[in-house]
């Protein structure tokens, strides 16, 4: 690597008047702002896979469920986790350096600062959503590979979850974890597998999928291929040629938010839907009654429903001093909390944003972590691999309760949240349990709630404690809304500033539907 090299390589991509913070979800924001950052995350990449001894880190270019104009980037440790919380600093440092010099001279600060070995061969993987931006994204953190000599391999269009799950196989290849093929080809095989025994003689019936016209569409098309037929998936909103039908009128976000039905389904009466968001990470189940009333079946039904099945399943192996635990935000709805403890599970509320719930679910044997919106995963410790799989079932029962496990354990993307492994886990639950939507939806009654957004004129600002669902600034403001939320029945509010966006973020909950509204109005309100 030549200083002159970096510095006219940098010089391709200069940095537009802007502050710049990776935040929840790397950098986010209108794609036309972005060439300069990710390039500069490209030579963050480089360092990082050195810093740890020349291991692949993966670099994911998307913006999830925000609109077709945007897009962003993030890294992928190398365990497929989200980077480092510490290393987010010195991205944000890097793509607001003001020349072409300064992003030289802060790399190689960095390189000093961790005494980073020279020798060792970065090598980074990377992948991108089906927005329009993405090929000039691509070309950016190309040529910051190349200006640093990284090995590297470029994926395409892939789920963000895909990306993380290579990352991890990488990593663990010939190793005692490894995770799988380094292709999508072996993640195909891998979920498909698992997902075909634990499917062996049932069926399930049909199940609709709208992939917000993302790149969820023709990857679960290709999973499709590997499933052995037990349930029947009709793939919706699936046009990734036409970039402005991206996460428009369709997708998790816009059903979750909305509590609606995307207007493009047309819902028939307890036939199971599900919404996918723009890079697949996340998923929302939903269904309507026999009176055409619809219902939501959001992270927090699919977080309950997955732990109470291993649950099971670990009961029945004869497995015992097992913990599960699960984990969530302060979006989850209080009834399913209160759910949760009836199962006589223990329940972890965390900041928002996986990396801090994926944390949190490390403590158990088996932590399931799902935030409200749909994206969350189950976590199995090493060591509660290992005693599952070394667990030696006493009769026919047990035998076929841990088959499934060990099954359960191979179809659950373990490095992120993933909607397309999450899809045939609630579809494999459902079949075992010979559940229609109803019947799930029957295990707690959601409270009414209520997200809004109010532009401010400054988020930062807002200060919050308690897993966020307290403010300690502005001073004075939460006892106003303790006092609002004290006028109504069963009632929670909690205000706390967006990490992907400028806006702060109201939720409200109450006994009633119009109660949740006016709450989350009058909170709004203390905000001018
Ligand atoms: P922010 O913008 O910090 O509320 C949103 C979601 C998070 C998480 C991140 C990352 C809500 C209320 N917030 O974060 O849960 O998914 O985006 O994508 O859904
Ligand atoms: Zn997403």
């Amino acid at each position: 690597m030549s200083q002159e090299a970096v510095i006219a390589a940098s010089g391709a991509y200069p940095k537009p008047a802007q502050t710049f913070q990776y935040g929840t979800a790397g950098f986010r924001m209108k794609a036309e702002l972005l060439p300069s950052v990710v390039f500069r995350v490209g030579l963050l990449a480089a360092l990082r896979s050195r810093y740890k001894g020349g291991q692949v880190i993966g670099v994911m270019i998307t913006a999830s469920h925000n609109p077709p104009a945007d897009n962003g980037v993030k890294l992928i440790d190398p365990l497929g986790e989200m980077l480092e919380s510490s290393w987010e600093a010195y991205g944000t440092a890097l793509a607001n350096a003001e020349s072409d010099q300064a992003v030289y001279d802060y790399y190689t600060q960095l390189e000093q600062k961790f005494n980073i070995d020279k020798d060792v061969v970065p090598q980074v993987i990377y992948g991108s959503d089906t927005r329009e931006s993405s090929p000039a994204l691509v070309q950016a953190l190309k040529d910051a590979l190349d200006a640093v000599g990284v090995k590297s391999q470029g994926f395409g269009a892939v789920t963000t979850p895909q990306l993380h799950y290579v990352v991890r196989c990488l990593n663990t290849q010939g190793k005692d974890d490894a995770y799988g093929e380094p292709t999508l080809e072996g993640y195909y095989q891998k979920i498909s597998t698992a997902f075909n025994q634990l499917m062996a003689n049932k069926s399930n019936g049909s199940v609709t999928v709208d992939c917000a016209n993302g790149v969820g569409g023709p990857k679960l098309r290709e999973l499709q291929k590997y499933l052995n037929g037990s349930i029947d998936i009709t793939i919706t909103n699936d046009d990734t040629e036409t970039f402005s039908k991206l996460n428009s009128e369709s997708g998790a976000d816009y059903v979750k938010t909305g509590q609606r039905l995307p207007p493009s389904v047309s819902a028939q009466p307890l036939a199971r839907y599900a919404s996918l968001d723009g890079d697949a990470d996340r998923i929302v189940y939903y269904y309507v009654d026999k009176d055409s009333v619809f219902h939501l079946l959001d992270g927090d039904k699919i977080a309950t429903l997955a732990a109470s099945f291993i649950g099971d399943l670990i009961h029945q192996s004869g497995i015992t001093d097992f913990s599960i635990g699960v984990v969530q935000t302060a979006y989850a709805n209080g009834s399913s909390t209160a759910y949760i403890e009836k199962l006589g599970l223990p329940t972890v509320c965390t900041p928002t944003g996986v990396k801090h719930l994926h944390h949190a679910a490390l403590a158990y044997d088996c932590g399931v972590y799902f935030e409200a919106n749909g994206h969350g995963t189950v976590l199995f410790s090493p060591t509660a691999l290992k005693r599952i799989f070394a667990h030696e079932p006493k009769n026919p029962a047990q035998d076929t309760a841990l088959t499934h496990l060990k099954n359960i354990t191979e179809l659950i993307n373990q490095t992120v949240g993933d909607a397309l492994s999450d899809l045939l886990l609630v579809e494999v639950i459902l079949a075992h349990k010979e559940w229609t939507p109803d019947l799930w939806d029957a295990c707690y009654t959601d409270l009414p709630n209520r997200l809004e957004k109010a532009e401010v004129a400054d988020r930062n600002i807002y200060k919050t404690t308690d897993a966020e669902r307290k403010l300690t600034h502005p001073v004075g403001l939460q006892e106003q809304i303790d006092a609002l939320v004290g006028k109504y029945d069963q009632a929670r509010s909690f205000v706390r500033p967006s990490g992907t966006e400028n806006v702060v973020r109201v939720y409200a909950e109450a006994a009633t539907k119009s109660e949740a509204d006016e709450l989350a109005q009058k909170v709004k309100a203390l905000l001018n």
